[in-house]
């Protein structure tokens, strides 16, 4: 699906930090390499230009994960990373760039939206949990700061806490350069960086389900949640 994207050829972090200098983007905290949830706003966003989220990475900080809107970034980016075919005929579609460290720790979440996750550079490991088994995973309610987040650490499961995690099944993907990953909607997953990374996801919904993401979003908005 990538293999052709011109961002295969060019996005090595030194051409992004020198080509995309001045670029602005958005950082979400993270602690230990673990983004964090603040219990009233959800994630925790901070702006900066790319060259300085760079230099952090450079520098070994772990205190950061990038994941910028693709629409908010220049469209030379956007031409790098060309829409996939997959997603094409929907009438509603979004993208991320992400860019962290080894040790970024995106903890159990699912979305609304069919997702294909697309690693440019770097390793990530994937653990998903399939929708049936979502209340074995301790499900945050609707009016969390996290509402579509989960209680439990799937790497490092808490039987006593959490016992009914026992029964739950996981599928781990790791990731190279060149492959991506189909998460079906409301796929519950986990993402650990294992090498410093550069990747690029799409959502895409269409119909009722494109109906209800667009629901969701601007409930969270109104709410002040930022993801
Ligand atoms: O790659 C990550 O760290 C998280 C990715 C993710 O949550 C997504 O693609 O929806």
């Amino acid at each position: 699906m990538i293999r052709d994207w011109p961002a295969m050829r060019r996005w090595s972090l030194d051409y992004l930090r020198t080509a995309y200098a001045t670029t602005p983007v958005v950082t979400l905290r993270a602690e230990s390499g673990r983004v964090i949830m603040n219990s009233e706003t959800g994630a925790v966003e901070e702006r900066m230009q790319l060259r300085e989220f760079i230099g952090a990475v450079h520098a070994g900080v772990n205190d950061r994960y990038l994941t910028s809107r693709m629409s908010a970034l220049p469209k030379s980016l956007r031409r790098d990373t060309p829409l996939p075919m997959y997603c094409a005929g929907a009438s509603w579609h979004n993208s991320n760039l992400w860019i962290g460290p080894a040790g970024t720790i995106a903890c159990l979440h699912r979305d609304l939206a069919d997702n294909l996750h697309a690693m440019v550079s770097g390793r990530k490991r994937f653990t998903l949990v399939a929708p049936r088994q979502g209340s074995l995973v301790y499900p945050n309610g609707l009016f969390d700061s996290f509402p579509n987040g989960c209680r439990v650490d799937i790497e490092c499961p808490d039987y006593s806490r959490f016992p009914k995690l026992r029964g739950v099944e996981t599928v781990v993907a790791e990731l190279e350069p060149g492959d991506a990953i189909y998460i079906p909607r409301r796929w519950w997953h986990h993402a650990r960086t294992l090498a410093v990374s550069v990747s690029v996801n799409f959502w895409w919904a269409s119909g009722l389900q494109r109906v209800i993401v667009l629901l969701a979003d601007t409930i969270k908005r109104v709410r002040g949640i930022s993801r």
